[in-house]
This record gives C-alpha cells, sequence and structure tokens, in this order.
C-alpha cells in the first residue's frame, strides 16, 4: 500500500525531497539563541516569554503529511513531531488572554522577519503543529530550527519556521506590504490549498505557469544559504 497521498491539491507537482524554500532566499538561516523562547504578546494580560524547552512537557503529537507551497511545488509524506497548536493555544496561551477580548486573528514570527497572519479558527484546526521535529530528527536551520508552525492544508507561507513570537489580534491586522506590487501578491487570507486560495486579490491559475518558472532560482538561491551546502571547516 502506498503511503503517499493518492492526489495532490490544484496545481501543485511533487518535487523530490523538500527542499529549502522561502522568502529568505539565499540568506542563511538566523542563529538559534542558547535559551530559545516564544514570545506571546498582543491582547494578552501581560505579554511572557515560554522557553522552548516547555513544549517538551506539553501533550505530543506526531503528525504526517504533505506540504504544499504556494509557487506550486509539493513534498510528500513528512513526519513531523511537536505540540498540537490547539494544546499550545489552550494551555499556554488562552488562560492569558484579557478577560471579555475575542481572539480573531494571530501573527506568527520567525526569527529572520517572515511573518504569517493566520485565523483563529485556521489556527485550531485539528492538524496545525508547532514542530521541532521533521522525520526523527530536531528541526535543521533548513527547515526552521529551532520550531515552526505546521499547517499542512494551507499553503507553505503559513507556516512560519524559526517560530519566535505569536501575536494575538481582535481584528485582521492590516498587511505590512506598502508597494502597490507587494499588495497585490498579498497572501489569502485562509490559503486553503484545497481551495487554491493562493492569493487574496490575484486569481490563481493565471499565476501558475509564472511560479512554476520561479521555483528552480528560488530553490536554488535557498539552497546557498543552506548549512548543509557551505563547506565544512577543514580538520586541523
Ligand atoms: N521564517 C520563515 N518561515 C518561512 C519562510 C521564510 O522565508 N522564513 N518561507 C515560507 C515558505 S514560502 C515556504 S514554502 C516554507 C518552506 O519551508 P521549507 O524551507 O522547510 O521547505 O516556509 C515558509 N516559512
Ligand atoms: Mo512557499
Amino acid at each position: 500500500m502506498s503511503v503517499h497521498s493518492p492526489t495532490l491539491p490544484p496545481g501543485q507537482r511533487l518535487i523530490g525531497g523538500f527542499p529549502r524554500f522561502g522568502t529568505h532566499l539565499q540568506r542563511p538561516a538566523p542563529a538559534v539563541p542558547s535559551d530559545p523562547v516564544i514570545q506571546i504578546s498582543g491582547a494578552v494580560a501581560k505579554p511572557f516569554a515560554l522557553p522552548l524547552a516547555a513544549l517538551a512537557t506539553l501533550p505530543r503529537r506526531e503528525l504526517t503529511a504533505d506540504f504544499h507551497c504556494v509557487a506550486g511545488w509539493s513534498a510528500t509524506n513528512l513526519h513531523w513531531e511537536g505540540v498540537a497548536f490547539e494544546t499550545f493555544y489552550r494551555m499556554i496561551i488562552e488562560p492569558s488572554v484579557q478577560p471579555d477580548t475575542s481572539v480573531t486573528h494571530l501573527v506568527f514570527r520567525g526569527l529572520d522577519g517572515h511573518r504569517s497572519v493566520v485565523s483563529i479558527e485556521d489556527a485550531l484546526a485539528e492538524d496545525v503543529l508547532i514542530a521541532e521535529r521533521l522525520d526523527a530528527r530536531p528541526l535543521d536551520g533548513d527547515h526552521g530550527a529551532p520550531a515552526r508552525l505546521v499547517s499542512p492544508d494551507q499553503y507553505g507561507y503559513v507556516s512560519t519556521k524559526h517560530l519566535c513570537r505569536i501575536e494575538l489580534h481582535t481584528a485582521e491586522p492590516t498587511g505590512v506590504h506598502t508597494s502597490p506590487a507587494m499588495r497585490l501578491l498579498a497572501p489569502h487570507p485562509r490559503a486553503r490549498v484545497w481551495e487554491e486560495e493562493r492569493h487574496r486579490l490575484l486569481p490563481a491559475w493565471p499565476l501558475r505557469p509564472v511560479y512554476r518558472l520561479l521555483i528552480p532560482p528560488i530553490k536554488f538561491l535557498s539552497a546557498r544559504g543552506s548549512r548543509s551546502s557551505r563547506t565544512p571547516p577543514a580538520p586541523s
């Protein structure tokens, strides 16, 4: 029996393996602090920082899932380990939400400045994880060390790597993209892969061939920032 998904979401194609990919392009992964934390801020009574080590004390969750980038590549059968985001939210975040406050959106931030905006409903979906392990190993710099969000039913840009902060919002945060070109490429507010919700303003299908051309150069650049592509120091 095949363990792979029988089909991919619309407009997606298999890529070999699981490449490092992202808006970081050739920049190397950010350094992991010696005592990494996840900052919780926004609509909380008092902002706080949770040591990442605390994740090990929460109920653990494993998930085998495919991963779909908005540019049209998919990687299949990835095995993640971490904490279900819903567990994290209920046990760690929710108790400190300001009373009479209705959280509608979360902003996830990475150590490299990447940011994703997720509605509370989508963030609390069953298969959303804060993952620290991939395929039985700690996450490496390529895939988001020390921890990342994993939301397999949404395009990859939602799955913020190098997660360092979660902000709680009571309305949809306004975009950070100020230039008209970047506004045009604004991510879809739901980003569901099976609905092909690639962007908020642009329809998905005319973009498919454009994105397909961009995959090899972005993959090439991202690999240049990869730790595994750098020459190891010569033995002394
Ligand atoms: N911190 C951070 N997270 C990120 C990105 C990024 O550039 N920085 N790129 C996003 C995009 S567009 C994709 S497709 C996935 C790629 O994940 P991978 O490098 O583990 O394949 O990470 C997402 N999360
Ligand atoms: Mo992506």
